[in-house]
C-alpha cells in the first residue's frame, strides 16, 4: 500500500524521564531532537506529508506515537496503552486523527494494546501479546480488524527475552516478506512469509521501517543492510542511539497511513 502521510511528535525536554529497561544510560535531549529531525526529513523524502503534534512534557514517552493508534487502510483504531503512564497520550492523537482518518474503533478497559505490538502485513495483521498488549486487548483489536475485513493472528511474545513489543523483533517489508529475529522467524504464525533473518548481534535493527519501497534501518547493522540491499531494497540508515536508550525504534516514532 502506498503511504502518503504520517503523524509524528518531537521528544520533549524531559524525554529521559520515560520508561526504559534498556540499561544503556540516559539519552541526551539535543541528540534525540537532532535524530528525530533527521527521521522526519527521511519520511518526507519517502513521500509522506507529516502532521506534527505538539510536544507533550506531561508524557515523556509521547514521542513514541505509534503505540497510541493503529492506522489501517480502512480507518483508525485508538489503543489503550499497556503502561498506565502512557494512557494520557491518546487524547491528543485522537484529536489529530479526527481530521485525518475515519475512526473505526478503540480498545476499552480492561483491554490494553500498544501499537508497537501490531504489524500490518497488508490483508493480515499480526498482533503481539506482550507485557503491554494483553489477551483482552488483542481480542478486541482482532474483532475490530475482522469486522473491517482483515485477517488477524496473535503472536505471544511474552517468553521472548528483551522484546518490549512484537515489532521490537519483527517488521513487514511488504505483504509477503518480513524481517525478524531468530526467536520469531521460525514461529508457525509467520508461516507463508519469506523471512529475512536478523543476526543476534543486530537484533535492534529488526525494527526497521519500509516506506514506499525504501527501508529505513537503524545505523550499525551492516549484515541486515547488506541482506536488504541484495534483495534490491533502497536502504537508508539512521542514527537511533537516543531512542534506543528509551526502548524505542524506528517504527515507534510515527503513525503512517
Ligand atoms: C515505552 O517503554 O513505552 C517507551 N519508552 C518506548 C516505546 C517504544 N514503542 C514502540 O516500540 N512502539
Amino acid at each position: 500500500m502506498r503511504l502518503t502521510r504520517a503523524v509524528v511528535r518531537r521528544p520533549s525536554p524531559n524525554f529521559a524521564e520515560g520508561l526504559t529497561q534498556a540499561g544503556l544510560g540516559s539519552p541526551t535531549f539535543a541528540s534525540a531532537k537532532a535524530q528525530h529531525d533527521r527521521y522526519c526529513e527521511e519520511l518526507e523524502r519517502c513521500g509522506l506529508r507529516l502532521t506534527r503534534l505538539a510536544t507533550d512534557p506531561r508524557h515523556p514517552d509521547a514521542t513514541f506515537v505509534e503505540d497510541t493508534a493503529i492506522l489501517t487502510g480502512r480507518g483508525a483504531i485508538l489503543t489503550r496503552p499497556g503502561a498506565e503512564s502512557r494512557r494520557g497520550e491518546v487524547a491528543s492523537v485522537r484529536e489529530a486523527l479526527l481530521d485525518l482518518a475515519p475512526s473505526v474503533g478503540e480498545i476499552d478497559a480492561p483491554g490494553t494494546v500498544d501499537g508497537g505490538d501490531v504489524c500490518d502485513t497488508g490483508d493480515r495483521f499480526l498482533i503481539g501479546i506482550s507485557a503491554r498488549t494483553n489477551e483482552e486487548g488483542a481480542r478486541q483489536l482482532r474483532t475490530i480488524l475482522e469486522r473491517l475485513g482483515y485477517e488477524a493472528v496473535t503472536v505471544d511474545v511474552r517468553g521472548v527475552p528483551q522484546l518490549l513489543h512484537l515489532k521490537s523483533g519483527l517488521a513487514a517489508l511488504d505483504d509477503r516478506r518480513l524481517v525478524a529475529i531468530d526467536a520469531l522467524a521460525g514461529r508457525s504464525e509467520l508461516r507463508g512469509f519469506d523471512v529475512v533473518r536478523v543476526e543476534a548481534g543486530e537484533s535492534y535493527a529488526a525494527n526497521c521501517l519500509c516506506v514506499n519501497g525504501r527501508v529505513l534501518v537503524a545505523r550499525g547493522s551492516p549484515l541486515l543492510e547488506a541482506a536488504l540491499t541484495a534483495l534490491r531494497y533502497d536502504v537508508v540508515t539512521l542514527e537511533m542511539s537516543e531512542f534506543r536508550k528509551m526502548d524505542g525504534g524506528l517504527s515507534c516514532l510515527s503513525l503512517r497511513f
